[in-house]
């Protein structure tokens, strides 16, 4: 291939381990980002994040001069955005960072070159938003430079893994731009690619976490309507899905983090008169901090009572607690005045603003551990201490992910708020 140069802009999830797989492969990769100590860290082989093998693969990266970074964009075959699309308080997207990237390579460009957005967009953004911009510097898109949208789809912990393995969807502005951005990832791509239009990558990748979200809210559902009707929504749910097409999803506290909770509003703004079941199932997810808070009340004797709160990242097993649901049920337990322990073993006392507890210490004299994250630390506790260091040990884990042996602890779940279930059947 002589497409061999690639500017990556944005340094951050997806646009530094992407960067480092596509020098991996021989590329001569510039990555670009406003954030300079991530720039100089780079240029030393270090990284700042956090990836499974993301560190040693920039390192050897750097070190054989396949991969440097800067502040701003540098002439390239390919440009590759990568930046944040945050939403604002309304929860439309704000594309500040994906027009301010697109006008900073503006510059740069030559003749034949692709551009290619991985961002996660509202549909009609490259049609509607980037397109423009690059017709306003005089390009021709689709004509005389070729643009594309490719959805990242990978998971945290995986990202070097999935980003070879998963199926790609390219979506072009036209047919020659999806074809010549297949070309770019082709060289480490060995998943599917998918070419397509550009909208209908767009909304592929925002379904794709919507249908999570809506899944996950038919199930949040279900544990309220169980809790009404004395049901166990936990049996429920394994039975159902005996059946070979059926796959239901899994209570929490809500649903965290940037994607599943976040994309379903990206189409909600261009269309919300039509986003009815979408828009439901936002309201369900966020009601399930308030509904866990409920539930905890009536397990408590009083609003004096101490609350030990484990797990407060949007999931078990990262350390993120950026629009974490746990996060919401901390505050919503800190208004009702409700003393708390807070502990998680993920989480770095200088990400949060208030005092994180060791296991003993946040269980001392609770009335409650209430368990909002599935933390592998968590599935055996030590139960010695909590019998001792608790008055009378009550554990509602709303991910159902503690085994306990002692009878000496009240063991509640999702499947038994208000279950007059009068015997289990063993599977
Ligand atoms: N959750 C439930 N019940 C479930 C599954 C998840 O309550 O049955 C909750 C989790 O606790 C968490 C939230 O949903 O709060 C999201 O967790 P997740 O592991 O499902 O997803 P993310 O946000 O870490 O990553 C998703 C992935 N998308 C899909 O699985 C469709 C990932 O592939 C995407 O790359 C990522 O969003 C993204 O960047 O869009």
């Amino acid at each position: 291939m002589d497409n061999n140069k690639l500017c990556v802009v944005g340094l951050g999830y997806i646009g530094l381990p992407t960067a480092a797989m596509f020098a991996k492969v021989g590329w001569d990769v510039t990555g670009v980002d406003v954030n300079s100590t991530a720039v100089e860290k780079l240029n030393r082989g270090e990284i700042h994040i956090e990836e499974v093998g993301l560190g040693e693969l920039v390192k050897e990266s750097v070190e054989a001069g396949r991969l440097k970074a800067t502040l701003s964009p540098v002439e390239a075959d390919c440009f590759i955005i990568a930046v944040p699309t945050p939403h604002r308080a309304d929860h439309t997207a704000d594309l500040t960072y994906v027009e301010s990237a697109t006008k900073a390579i503006v510059p740069f460009l030559k003749d034949g070159n692709t551009v290619i957005v991985e961002s996660t967009i509202p549909p009609r953004t490259i049609d509607d938003v980037v397109a423009p911009l690059l017709a306003e510097a005089g390009w021709k898109p689709g004509e005389d430079i070729y643009l594309a949208h490719c959805p990242e789809r990978v998971l945290r912990g995986r990202i070097l893994i999935e980003l070879i393995e998963n199926t790609r969807i390219l979506g072009g502005i036209n047919e020659i731009s999806a074809q010549k951005a297949a070309d770019v990832y082709r060289s480490f791509v060995a998943g599917d690619i998918l070419l397509t239009s550009a909208v209908s990558a767009e909304m592929s990748k925002l379904m794709e976490n919507t249908y999570r979200d809506v899944n996950i809210a038919l199930v949040n559902e279900l544990v309220k309507i169980s809790e009404k009707l004395k049901i166990d929504a936990l049996e429920v749910i394994q039975l159902a899905n005996h059946h070979p097409r059926v796959n239901l999803h899994l209570p929490g506290p809500g649903v965290g983090d940037h994607c599943l909770a976040d994309d379903p509003y990206f189409i909600i703004e261009k269309a919300p008169e039509q986003s009815v079941l979408n828009s439901n199932a936002r309201r369900i997810n966020n009601s399930m901090p308030a509904f866990v808070v409920e539930q905890v009340k009536r397990l408590l004797p009083d609003n004096n009572s101490k609350v030990a709160l484990f797990g407060l990242t949007y999931k078990g097993n990262v350390n993120d607690v950026q629009e974490s649901p746990a996060m919401d049920v901390l505050s919503l337990l800190q208004a009702e005045g409700n003393k708390l322990g807070i502990h998680d073993p993920h989480v770095q006392q200088e990400q949060v603003n208030f005092y994180l507890s060791s296991f003993e210490e946040a269980i001392q004299g609770a009335e409650c551990v209430l368990v909002l994250t599935d933390h592998d630390e968590f599935k055996k506790l030590d139960e010695e201490k909590l019998v001792q260091f608790m008055k009378e040990p009550i554990l509602f884990d709303t991910k159902n992910c503690v085994r306990l042996e002692s009878n000496d602890i009240q063991y509640i779940n999702f499947g038994k708020l208000n279950s007059n279930k009068v015997f289990t059947l063993e599977s």
